[in-house]
């Protein structure tokens, strides 16, 4: 089976210090333990990876096509403004999950509308970096349905 293939956008590299109360403690090399972990439990693997910059996201979802069995994406504030990302995932043929550590629809207005959501099989918010677990329970369960 294909890997899972991780994405995680901008400023998610900063998670266990970047804003605590909202995010939470843990670090991105955390929540990719916790990736691998759970995967592993599927018979899976995960491959994490983090960038601040929209084209290496959206070169890394395109090199999904064929090569990921599917993407698990907490695209950041990309969610709220990406229509690229969101065209990019409708290339991909897999199942497609979307992340967000934080109840994005309790929080600011402008963070209630996700583009990547258009595309999105399922959409898992406000369950913090327990999310990411969840994202690759559901993802292991269609890849194998
Ligand atoms: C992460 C971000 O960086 C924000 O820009 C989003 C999301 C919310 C999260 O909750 O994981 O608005």
């Amino acid at each position: 089976m294909q890997p899972i293939l991780v994405l995680n956008g901008p400023n998610l590299n900063l998670l266990g210090t970047r804003e605590p109360t909202i995010y939470g403690h843990e670090t991105l090399a955390d929540v990719e333990a916790l990736c691998a972990a759970t995967a592993k439990v599927h018979g899976l693997t995960a491959e994490c990876r983090q960038s601040n910059r929209e084209y290496e996201l959206i070169d890394w979802i395109q090199g999904a096509r064929g090569t990921a069995s599917a993407v698990v994406i907490n695209p950041g504030a990309f969610t709220h403004t990406s229509v690229a990302i969101l065209d990019a995932l409708s290339a991909f043929e897999g199942p497609v999950i979307e992340v967000h550590i934080s109840n994005i629809h309790k929080r600011e207005p402008f963070r209630h509308h996700s583009y990547v959501s258009g595309r999105a099989d399922a959409v898992i918010a406000g369950a913090g970096v327990q999310g990411y677990a969840f994202a690759i329970e559901r993802a292991a369960r269609l890849v194998k349905a």
